[in-house]
């Protein structure tokens, strides 16, 4: 272990700051070795601070301090104490102005924080702390300043050189060239943004809902002009519908997006200047699927609405990251469903929540929405803080009803707009426009876990009255053994035999659990109904009701409610595969529930043309979901389990889906991308991964026949990896095709990673280690580390769970050669080891022992050392 621990940092140890920034200058002179950052601070005692104290603390991590002048007098070393994370000046006048100037090297920044390089070009991403490594400042989000930057480049190597807010004046001499951006919004330094580089542009525009027009650029590498339509056009419709849906305008006159090859995370929501990771900004149908469509549209979305949530309105402090995250998750997500399914864009997201972000809240580094301390910041952009708090904001939503929730965000962004603020300030908004007392509802920001509701029934039919007996408990968590109850909204449904919902007597359907267990009153019902419980996954819990498979197929079929028509399907599904498991544990052969076949027969037989939702009802659950329904993960039994059950399905319908797969294939030619033909293709390759997965003999020629005939990516990608999951004898060939077809094309070569790193046959450790060798293979680019490192981890169950430890060995091993380079993506791949507690003696035993090696070495970073030492407790 470290023998000096990082410190721990505490929400209830929060001050405000002494001193506030009202003016920031910056010029930076960019040079092939390094970059001179100068800064002009206008600074002044903050007037409102509590207990001032007359010390100045600026951040700064990596930086050369060459200059330090203050009110025009350069300090000499003896005024200041300088050290490894900032800078100290002590007895300040009441107002001044401070120029520092910092020497810093973009070409050797690895941990892609700060300034740095990503293919030919210069970038920055400073959330959330990384503007420390730029230059000294009050890294701190509720100090907002107004900024005006001054980029000075070689003309070039460099043409472009960009910020926020609008460009002023620019000149050149030599073959050095400069800009000056003015940015007229205050903002905290973790917005700011800088791009350098020899880029090209897509450029539109969009007029605004009081006749403004704002013009929209996005800027790429040339060889990425013809794939930026589509985010391009998903920009529009989100200026479009956060007008429409929460009356909120643009308010600058340029809008720019800049795609970045090396990004840490998706994208960033810098003001005026979002900048994204290639891989969720570029997009067209011949080499992103529909998949990677959907998520363009989303993350574009997504960064565009932090303009107000999270740009006009910020977070006083780190530990209030959800207020902007998870708001503006749930607007995204509402932004998706008004634009395709809602349904299945619910199933989308739930699954999500309750395979990943359940998993953490049950593990080691659960954490509440507004978490109460952290050593690493970067650990905390979590499942619980985006996903959970997004479900947070969904039930006050729902609470609250569409109108009065509207109110209470017009209220928030009106009285906090240009204000750095908290989750708290969010919810008494909604508690001001709703006159409800929102208290117990705030313990979804503080306590952390997930919540489980069991529920019972009984029906009296002499006195026609059936009641529901809910109760709800929480598990404790690090560092909360006791939980109080929590405000639980339940949207609930009452299935009649007639499959007709029953009329029940609460507002919207949404009954509210306040109280450990709660006792609901039905009359007047005439036979025994099917409780159809948290309707549209009303609340982020788990269920408990002992359904029967017979009530779990009527709800299939009669739920008048999308998602829980699937959901129903998934617990049968779930509940068979129990079984199984259970058979496989004891040595027993494996039976398959003749229900759940009678089930699966009807959704194929199904002719309707809600094809996305089709594809959700027959996929079978995924491995990760079973795990995070198993109280101990036998790992051997559940691939035994999942494996028996899709040969089986095969061995009974191979000729259905077959049939089914043909039908949609020839109906279907082409690139679209209108939510029915993705619909359908999505239905069409779920069956043929079936077809894959069971062991279909005619998958083979199919998959290659799709493979050699594909106008589009989701088609070809589908194609290929129903061949290499088959395993089938044209595999090699194909990805041996599809390499030469698409070498030159990064992120296509990234799904040609994932999908050998995921499959059992071609992703042995190997394999996947001669992956890493690739010659298109970088470690220093997050990208290529995730598709095959994380994917051989999170996906490849059978290779990386192998019983001799080699896959976690190999796991450790990457995690200690990225704490060096790049400790956010380290930290980040840690996770699946941190799970050991869940798994059967053996693999427990292996995965920690893994984990302590790494606990071990000496140097770990912060982020590290956090997610490490946490799991290891
Ligand atoms: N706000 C950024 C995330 C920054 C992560 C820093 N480690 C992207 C987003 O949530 O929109
Ligand atoms: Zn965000």
């Amino acid at each position: 272990m470290k023998e000096s621990q990082p410190r721990t940092i505490y929400l209830k140890d929060y001050r405000r700051p002494d001193f506030l920034i009202d003016e920031t200058h910056l010029r930076f002179q960019l040079f092939e070795d390094g970059a001179r950052v100068t800064s002009h601070l206008h600074i002044r005692q903050n007037p409102d601070a509590v207990d001032f104290r007359n010390v100045l603390r600026l951040d700064g991590v990596d930086l050369e301090l060459q200059h330090l002048v203050l009110d025009g007098r350069e300090l000499q070393p003896n005024e200041y104490v300088l050290d490894e994370d900032g800078l100290t000046l002590e007895r300040l006048p009441k107002a001044f102005v401070l120029n520092v100037v910092t020497w810093i090297k973009p070409q050797e920044n690895t941990c892609l924080e700060g300034l740095y390089r990503s293919s030919s070009m210069f970038c920055t991403q400073c959330e959330a702390e990384g503007f420390r490594r730029i230059t000294y400042y009050l890294d701190r989000p509720d100090v907002m300043s107004r900024f005006t930057t001054t980029i000075e480049a070689e003309k070039d190597r460099y043409p472009v050189l960009l910020s926020n807010g609008n460009p002023i004046e620019s000149g050149e001499s030599d073959n050095r060239h400069w800009v000056t951006w003015e940015d007229p919004f205050r903002k905290p330094c973790y917005l700011f943004a800088l791009v350098a580089g020899n880029l090209e542009f897509v450029e539109s525009h969009y007029d605004t809902m009081s006749g403004r027009r704002v013009q929209l650029r996005i800027y790429v590498e040339p060889h990425d002009l013809e794939k930026c339509d589509h985010a391009m056009d998903s920009l529009k419709r989100s200026m479009k519908w956060d007008e429409e849906v929460y009356g909120r305008e643009y308010d600058l006159d340029i809008f720019n997006i800049v795609a970045v090859s090396d990004f840490n995370m998706g994208a960033m929501e810098n003001k005026g200047l979002n900048i994204f990771n290639s891989s969720c900004v570029l997009a067209n149908p011949k080499t992103a699927t529909d998949a990677t469509f959907q998520r363009v549209e989303a993350i574009v979305a997504h960064e565009y609405f932090h303009n107000w949530s999270g740009n006009r309105v910020t977070c006083r402090d780190w530990f209030q990251l959800s207020l902007k995250e998870g708001f503006t998750v749930f607007r995204d997500s509402e932004f998706s469903a008004d634009m395709h399914s809602r349904a299945v864009k619910r199933i989308e997201d739930v699954n999500l929540l309750r395979t990943a972000q359940f998993a953490e809240d049950g593990g080691p580094m659960a954490h509440s929405v507004r978490p109460d301390s952290y050593m690493e910041i970067s650990n905390f952009y979590t499942l619980t803080v985006y996903e959970k708090g997004a479900e947070v904001v969904r039930m006050l939503h729902t609470l609250l009803g569409a109108e009065k929730f509207r109110e209470g965000s017009d209220l928030y962004f009106e009285r906090h707009d240009g204000q750095a603020v908290t989750t708290d300030d969010f919810v008494a908004c909604m508690e001001e426009v709703s006159q409800r007392d929102l208290t117990q509802f705030r313990r979804w920001y503080s306590q952390s876990g997930t919540p489980r509701i069991v529920v019972t029934d009984e029906y009296d039919e002499a006195s026609q009255v059936y009641r529901l007996h809910v109760s709800q408990s929480c598990p404790p968590t690090p560092g909360q053994e006791v939980k109080e109850p929590y405000h639980i909204p339940m949207k609930l449904g009452l299935v009649g035999s007639d499959g007709q919902d029953l009329a029940i007597p609460f507002a919207n359907d949404v009954i509210e659990l306040t109280q450990s267990e709660q006792t609901f009153e039905f009359s007047d019902v005439s036979s025994r109904p099917v409780p159809s419980l948290f309707r549209h996954f009303s609340a982020p819990v788990k269920i408990d009701y002992g359904y029967t498979r017979e009530q779990l197929t009527f709800l299939m079929s009669h739920d008048s409610d999308g998602f829980n028509r699937w959901d129903a399907g998934q617990r049968l599904a779930t509940s068979v595969l129990q079984d199984m498991m259970e058979a496989s544990l004891a040595g027993e052969a494996l039976q398959v529930d003749q229900a759940y076949l009678e089930a699966f027969r009807s959704v194929l037989e199904d002719k309707g043309d809600d094809y996305a939702m089709l594809a959700k009802m027959m996929a079978v659950p995924s491995l990760s979901f079973l795990a995070e329904q198993s109280d101990v993960i036998h790992v051997d039994a559940l691939i035994d389990a999942r494996e028996t059950l899709q040969k089986r399905l095969v061995a009974e319908f191979e000729s259905l889906i077959v049939e089914r797969y043909q039908v949609l294939d020839s109906s279907m030619k082409g690139t679209g991308t209108d939510s029915l033909t993705m619909g359908m293709r999505s239905y069409k390759n779920a069956l043929l991964m079936l077809l894959a997965a069971g062991g279909s003999e005619s998958v083979g020629d199919l998959a290659h026949r799709q493979f050699r005939a594909a106008e589009n990516m989701t088609d070809e990608l589908s194609a290929l990896n129903a061949l290499v999951t088959a395993a089938s004898e044209q595999a090699a060939q194909a990805l041996e095709a599809f390499y030469q077809r698409w070498h030159k094309d990064a992120l296509v070569m990234e799904s040609w990673f994932s999908v050998q790193a995921a499959s059992d046959a071609y992703g042995s450790l190997e394999n996947v280690k001669a992956l890493t060798e690739h010659d298109l293979f970088s470690e220093k680019n997050p990208n290529k580390v995730r598709s095959v490192v994380g994917v051989f981890a999170g996906q490849n169950w059978k290779q990386f769970h192998q019983a001799d430890a080699s896959g976690y060995e190999f796991l450790a091993d990457w995690i200690l050669k990225l704490n060096k380079l790049n400790p956010q993506i380290a930290a980040r791949l840690v996770t699946p080891l941190t799970r050991w507690k869940r798994y059967e003696p053996a693999r427990s035993e292996a995965m920690k022992s893994s984990l302590a090696r790494i606990a071990r070495a000496p140097d770990l970073s912060k982020d590290v050392y956090e997610v490490v030492s946490k799991s290891l407790k």
